[in-house]
């Protein structure tokens, strides 16, 4: 499923395109949707006089609120019988948005997986375990349809009940396995306690994605399970995954920019920031037709990765996300992604990659706990030890990121593991005050 006449076509064309696509959907979508009709008149823009990739700035924003505001349907596009799908996703606030795919979405979105599968080496003859949720969730079904369009022989198990995914891993001779990467070391955890050595099995790619999840995360996960891993992206009010994917180069992941515009733009000013640097994710569906979105603030934080990538396609490289704006910690000034504390984490020795960071309220004053797992083997009884290794992951996160958090040594599998999502962040500061 490698598309060359479309991934690696030239910028010229690609750009050619991307205007046309722009142009019939900002149209589109004006005469169909109540909601931009509405911004695009307030901003006094019409969106006929847009007609090159500059004017895009001219053009209003979409966030989160505006999906939230339009519950369930109203910012489709289309009458609810051409609907054919729904996906929701629950975010942090309650109030759940809906996204609606048309059939021809549906066709698009199992190309975008089939590529993304593709990109990171798998074939027709591989074996895919989609260990994604199946459900409102967009990650299993996203992966299931993209497995069965490349080809692969496509095993719909969905996330949990890890121990039958290991047996099934081994009966079926999974080849690849798609899940969050957080659950991927759980895969690998339960694995051992099952006696099975995963890397003895076929099992040879992971497509991991769905959470931040950093480059010595990747290490471990390449190693514990013997595989090497992909990093894939997407949110589901774009499409789900398949938005963008890494290559075997695994550097970078290549946006689908035939079908996702995407720019970076400061989240203070809203300028679109220069090439290579970082800011906020923005996209604008090109062909969706269910719920097409025009410059989407995803709250992601990357930035474009400079230079070619020698895998041949020309589409650009969103680097790996470290976060989104709104899991940013703030601890005596200095921002802090989650993310960031793992990569440093991932890099201790006697510590195990799971860990939580516990918001409290200290009297007014709010306090930040990083609580880090030790390794399966450290003696968690020596206290000397114990007291060294904490001065160590202390010092290592003081060196890495310039501020000093407190951390708590806990034991072995003593932090919650997720089978899809992890949490990462625990915010105890609202109970507290209601309590
Ligand atoms: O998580 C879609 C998906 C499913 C992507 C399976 C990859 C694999 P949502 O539930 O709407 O959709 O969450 C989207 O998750 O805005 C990012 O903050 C985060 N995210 C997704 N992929 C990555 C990644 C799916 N590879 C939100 N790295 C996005 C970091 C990611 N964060």
């Amino acid at each position: 499923m490698f598309q060359p006449e479309l991934e690696a076509m030239s910028r010229a064309d690609l750009e050619a395109l991307q205007v046309e696509r722009l142009r019939r959907q900002l149209a589109n979508v004006y005469e169909r949707v109540p909601l931009y009709k509405q911004k695009f008149d307030e901003a006094g823009l019409n969106p006929r006089s847009v007609d090159s990739l500059t004017d895009l700035a001219d053009v209003p924003f979409t966030v989160k609120d505006d999906l939230r505001s339009a519950y369930p349907y109203g910012m489709f596009a289309v009458e609810l019988s051409d609907i054919v799908r729904v996906h929701a996703s629950s975010g942090t606030t309650g109030q759940i948005t809906v996204v609606g795919y048309t059939a021809g979405d549906i066709d698009m979105w199992a190309d975008m997986m089939a590529r993304t599968f593709a990109a990171g080496g798998a074939t027709p003859d591989d074996v895919i375990q989609v260990a994604y949720g199946y459900g409102l969730f967009t990650g299993g079904l996203g992966a299931h349809y993209g497995s069965e369009r490349l080809g692969a022989l496509t095993i719909p198990i969905s996330g949990g009940n890890t121990k039958r995914q290991i047996q099934i891993m081994r009966d079926f001779g999974t080849t690849v396995l798609a899940c969050t990467p957080s659950y991927s070391l759980l895969v690998g955890e339960v694995a051992a306690d099952m006696g099975i050595d995963i890397r003895d099995l076929p099992l040879r790619v992971g497509y991991f994605g769905a959470e931040p999840w950093s480059e010595n995360m990747r290490v471990q996960i390449e190693s514990a399970l013997g595989i090497k891993a992909i990093d894939i992206y997407g949110l589901s009010e774009i499409l789900g995954p398949g938005v963008a994917t890494e290559c075997e180069h695994q550097n970078g992941l290549h946006v689908n920019e035939d079908h996702f515009l995407i720019e970076i733009v400061d989240p203070e000013t809203l300028k679109p920031v220069a090439d290579g640097e970082y800011g906020e994710v923005v996209f604008t569906t090109l062909t969706k037709e269910g719920i097409p979105v025009i410059r989407y603030r995803t709250r992601d934080i990357s930035r474009i990765v400079p230079g070619d990538c020698p895998c041949g396609r020309t589409f650009r490289r969103l680097e790996r996300i470290t976060g989104r704006s709104d899991d940013m910690l703030i601890i005596r000034g200095v921002n802090v992604f989650p993310s960031q504390i793992e990569q440093v984490l991932a890099g201790v020795p006697n510590v195990a990659p799971h860990y939580q960071v516990v918001l409290e309220k200290v009297g007014s004053m709010d306090s930040v706990e990083v609580h880090v797992e030790v390794a399966p083997d450290f003696a968690f009884d020596e206290v000397r030890e114990l007291e060294a290794l904490q001065q160590t992951v202390c010092a290592e996160i003081q060196q890495a990121l310039a501020v000093s958090v407190r951390v708590k040594l806990v034991e072995p599998k003593s932090i919650e593991r997720s089978e899809g999502k992890a949490k990462r962040v625990v915010d105890l500061r609202g109970e507290q005050e209601g309590a």
